[in-house]
């Protein structure tokens, strides 16, 4: 494609990985600012910060306050909150999303986009998904949400004025048209949509018109990214989002998953953020070639200092990566209790439950390592791969012993246990991606869950297939989280790390 530099160097996508989805991207001078959905997790949308539109470190989460992020106890795994769009306009940020799970559409606000964002504004008008936030010329706020329809808004007081009016709505036959984002461009407006489901068939498509509210010509390439029907290493692609670069380039974020294993390969990180480049011909987004190893954007990048993967938990506020399904109180999780030391305190249910202690990061890399140092002298708990309820990986520790538990949908067994000496015992979990697909049914990875020995030899207990945690067999919108729970009485973790294996 066309005259874009090309510096010969690559970059790694996806830009962020792990369960990363619904990207919406805005620029504000140098920073570029990026949020994602977070479902039943809390605190919800991480929010992250670029200069270069590679490198993305976190700098928050937006809804870190339960006043902001209500999820019943109930609340179902891939509930809660979904699709945010982040605008920045008039001196101020603006995010919307929508809780599933009770609320409905919600507006934020803040003057810087780490914190502290507003308490919500209600938007209950507008009913549907992936709200989307524009202003026109005239000041006029417009929320344009999947189906596709659009409401004029009040973004103050979540105020919706009159019917809402249908949009474009995608292509003839496409099922779930969603995620819009519509942008002044020019001398048109653009309205993105995903469409085709967020499953294989997903993909962008785009359509302009004069005003906010059309009418809209499509694209006469639409889709104008998908990789329905082929064997790309990256699939699922579509939910995106575009931005300009100082140096008037265009950029495009966008969610994708990268399935492993033979038929029909499964996705266990939940659906990543990806970037790729975007031309305009003719009026139109030309979107180029989306790869795993992208050609480096022409400016110089500027890699952020390395999330360290050892939390030795010396800090008395918990990194923003960690996240708990539903809520976190200062009872449960604390480091004040022991300075130095994360303390989980049991709150009767287990990880089959919906209300559990669980503080877990996301699994980012296909093959990784996770460890923490638990002490069991007051209870029992461990580390766990999540990826809901129904479908996690857990190696638990109480006084002179260690067990694995798998929970397969309806099926939850002690697979392997093991004494211990009493004290407190390192506790590992090994992931590790297949690189040879034998035969069709080969899965993506296998986890193997054990012991670590004081000379730092793994003693493994036991090593499961991988495809049970993997969004193919569990469904929903999310993807793996590893981290540690309290089964019963009071733990303490010293320390917990995370380390990629190979990429
Ligand atoms: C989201 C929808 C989608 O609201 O999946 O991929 C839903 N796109 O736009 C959940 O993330």
């Amino acid at each position: 494609m066309s005259s874009r530099p090309q510096t010969g160097k690559t970059i790694s996508n996806p830009v962020i990985p792990g369960f990363h989805p619904d990207p919406s991207i805005c620029r504000v001078g140098e920073d570029y600012y990026l949020a994602c959905s977070s479902f039943e997790y809390f605190p919800g949308v991480p929010l992250f910060h670029s200069r270069d539109l590679v490198h993305w470190a976190q700098i928050g989460n937006a809804l870190d306050r339960p006043a902001q992020l209500r999820l019943p106890l109930g609340a179902p795994s891939s509930g809660g909150i979904y699709a945010p769009t982040l605008r920045h306009h008039d001196g101020r940020f603006w995010l919307i999303v929508t809780n599933v799970s009770g609320d409905g559409n919600l507006l934020f606000t803040a003057t810087d986009p780490a914190g502290p964002w507003s308490d919500p504004i209600r938007l209950t008008g507008v009913h549907g998904i992936d709200p989307d936030l524009a202003w026109d010329e005239d000041g006029n706020c417009w929320c344009t949400v999947a189906g596709v329809s659009q409401f004029r808004i009040d973004p103050h007081t979540g105020e919706t004025f009159g019917p809402p009016r249908r949009l474009w709505s995608g292509g003839p036959g496409a099922k779930a048209p969603e995620a819009p984002h519509l942008y002044r461009i020019g001398d048109y407006w653009y309205l993105l949509i995903a469409e085709g489901g967020t499953e294989r068939c997903h993909g962008v498509s785009i359509a302009r018109g004069r005003t906010p509210g059309g009418p809209f010509e499509p694209c006469p390439d639409n889709p104008v990214l998908t990789h329905r029907g082929t064997e790309h290493p990256i699939q699922n692609t579509g939910h995106a989002d575009l931005v300009q670069a100082p140096d008037g380039s265009w950029w495009m974020v966008l969610l994708g998953v990268r399935p492993g294993g033979g038929t029909p390969g499964w996705h266990v990180l939940g659906r990543e953020t990806f970037l790729v480049p975007v031309e305009w011909v003719d009026g139109w987004p030309v979107v180029g070639e989306l790869s795993t190893d992208l050609p480096a954007p022409p400016w110089p990048l500027q890699p952020h200092t390395a999330v360290p993967g050892l939390d030795d938990f010396d800090f008395s506020d918990l990194a923003p990566y960690w996240v708990s399904p539903r809520r976190r109180s200062p009872e449960d999780c604390t480091t004040k209790e022991r300075p130095g030391r994360l303390t989980l305190r049991a709150r009767g249910g287990s990880l089959d439950d919906t209300d559990v202690t669980f503080v877990g990061r996301r699994q980012q890399h296909l093959s990784c390592r996770a460890r923490a140092l638990i002490d069991v002298a007051e209870g029992s708990g461990g580390l766990a791969v999540r990826l809901d309820e129904r479908h996690h990986y857990d190696i638990e520790a109480s006084p002179g012993e260690v067990r694995v538990r798998a929970r397969i949908g309806p099926s939850n067994t002690v697979v392997a246990s093991r004494p211990v000496p009493p004290g407190p015992v390192v506790l590992r979990i090994e992931v590790t991606a297949v690189q040879t697909v034998n035969d069709a049914r080969t899965g993506p990875d296998t986890v193997s869950l054990g012991v670590e020995e004081p000379d730092g030899t793994f003693v493994e207990l036991t090593s499961l297939d991988g495809r049970y945690l993997s969004t193919e067999v569990a469904g929903g919108f999310t993807g793996r989280v590893i981290g540690m729970f309290a089964a019963t009485g009071s733990v303490h973790f010293d320390w917990f790390d995370y380390e990629p294996i190979g990429d």
